[in-house]
């Protein structure tokens, strides 16, 4: 063996090995590369999902949130609104407790059955007005009654300006009922003192 060959060999031998490593680096950083790459490509992904996952459930409670929200407005206006009504027509029923209680009827609603005072001291007090008879003016369904009392210690009457009634004298403490049967308005006064005037509207 000459020298030349066995520098060629040294060198070839040198330049093979420095090669197969070189490729082998470069193989090893490719698959690991990428496979990094990938990786990190997934986690990614994975944390979008994530984050995305966790806005939409965000979203969603938030939309449960303000649903339940409403609904408990909604019932707290209803159940107001019924406690409302409830109240109106407990006071309708106690105002109507109370006229017919104590026969001091405000006249305003039309009902079957309507009573009216002849006021003390009526007799003289021709300045009486509409505190002759009271309530005033009533309105009775057709077909009901009203009933005047003498709540007076002289007598009265209630006596229809066109004759559909006349009670004749009621004394002190007596009454006198009569039923609409038609429909219309009955201006009526007490014929001993013609400034107690009053109204019947049935209807
Ligand atoms: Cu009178």
């Amino acid at each position: 063996m000459n020298t030349k060959l066995l520098a060629s060999i040294a060198i070839f031998a040198l330049l093979a090995g420095v090669i197969s490593t070189s490729a082998m680096q470069s193989a090893y950083a490719a698959d690991y590369g990428t496979s990094d790459k990938a990786a990190d490509a997934k986690k990614l992904a994975d944390k979008k999902a994530a984050d995305a996952k966790k806005l939409a459930d965000k979203k969603a409670a938030d939309a449960k949130k303000l649903a339940d929200k409403k609904a408990a407005d909604a019932k707290k206006l209803a159940d107001k609104k019924a406690a409302d009504a409830k109240k109106l027509a407990d006071k309708k029923a106690a105002d109507a407790k109370k006229d017919s209680g104590t026969g001091k009827a405000t006249g305003k609603a039309s009902s079957d059955a309507v009573t009216v005072e002849m006021e003390k001291g009526t007799a003289t007090n021709t300045e009486c007005g509409d505190k002759c008879f009271v309530p005033n003016n009533v309105q009775v369904k057709v077909g009901g009654t009203v009933t005047w009392k003498n709540a007076d210690t002289a007598a009265h009457t209630a006596t229809d300006s066109n004759g559909a009634f006349d009670s004749g004298m009621v004394m002190a403490k007596g009454s006198f009922k009569h039923k609409f049967d038609t429909a219309g308005t009955y201006n009526y006064l007490c014929i001993v003192h013609p400034w107690m005037k009053g109204t019947v509207t049935a209807s």
